[in-house]
């Protein structure tokens, strides 16, 4: 029996040992360009890119043939997507896994609708990996994944929600505040999978200090925690310190955004995905 295990790119994570694993891309849109949320692309590259771009910029989630295409090989597959809110990914994802059983009805395959992105989904995907590592079926890997789910939460910090506003993900009066004099916006993927505003803190280390408050007030108690940042890692290593401070045996990973975070959580933003267990 293969296992296998793919996600979307909103997850940050592009390779994982142990286990065979798969991304599947969004992609990046200007007038000039398309960019392939995969390991080839240079980040800071784009990113350097649309500080200067012109017109309309835009996303697009991975189609069903690409992820077809990542599911077929395998016998059960465990697929994760970004929120079914705020992109068609988990659609595709879904659309996929209809085509394949109709083909080959002895696959399992899980789509899971992670009602979040980035960090929270990269939680479930070193969950899943351990749960098959560690022999289980397809079933008892389903149900543990489901309830592990309802333990993982995602805070975002974000300098500039200017790209999420232009591309209808939130409000655009609300996203205006972000970036004005400084201010940051914390928020919470919502238990609906959208953006969840709570607070406008000035200045980065008050930002810093709210996300910690969040957690807490969210149930975070010490577990594990993946902080992803856009070009900030100087940010998601304070905010790291003061995580320990608190809870000084919280195991903590810091990664880069890949490309479609990036582009939503701007320069600066920071992701930040606990489990409350
Ligand atoms: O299908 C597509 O084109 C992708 C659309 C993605 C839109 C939102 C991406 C948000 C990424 C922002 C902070 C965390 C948000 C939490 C969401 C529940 C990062």
């Amino acid at each position: 029996m293969k296992f296998k295990i793919v996600s979307d790119s909103s997850s940050n994570v592009f390779t994982f040992s142990g286990v065979a694993y798969e991304t599947v891309p969004l992609k990046i849109i200007t007038a000039a360009k398309e960019y392939v949320d995969n390991a080839e692309l240079d980040v800071s590259a784009m990113v350097r890119d649309l500080r200067t771009v012109k017109g309309r910029t835009g996303t697009s989630c991975p189609n069903i043939y690409e992820w077809k295409a990542a599911m077929s090989e395998a016998d059960v597959v465990f697929a994760i997507t970004m929120t079914s809110n705020l992109s068609g990914t988990y659609a595709a994802a879904m659309q996929a896994k209809a085509e394949l059983l109709a083909e080959h009805p002895e696959k399992k395959i899980c789509v899971l609708d992670s009602l979040s992105t980035g960090p929270e989904m990269q939680l479930v995907i070193e969950k899943l990996a351990e749960l098959i590592s560690a022999g289980k079926d397809f079933e008892e890997i389903e149900c543990e994944i489901k309830e592990y789910m309802t333990h993982t939460h995602l805070i975002f910090c974000l300098e500039s929600m200017a790209n999420l506003a232009r591309n209808g993900r939130v409000n655009p009066l609300v996203a205006k505040v972000a970036g004005v004099l400084g201010v940051r916006i914390v928020g919470v993927a919502s238990p609906g999978g959208t953006l969840e505003l709570l607070h406008k803190p000035r200045g980065g280390e008050k930002a810093l200090a709210t996300v910690v408050d969040v957690m807490k007030s969210y149930g975070y108690r010490g577990g594990a925690v993946r902080l992803a940042h856009c070009n900030n890692e100087a940010a998601a290593a304070k905010l790291a310190v003061k995580i320990r401070a608190l809870y000084p045996d919280a195991e903590i990973k810091i990664i880069p955004t890949t490309a479609l975070c990036s582009f939503y959580a701007e320069e600066g933003g920071l992701m930040v995905g606990y489990s409350d267990v």
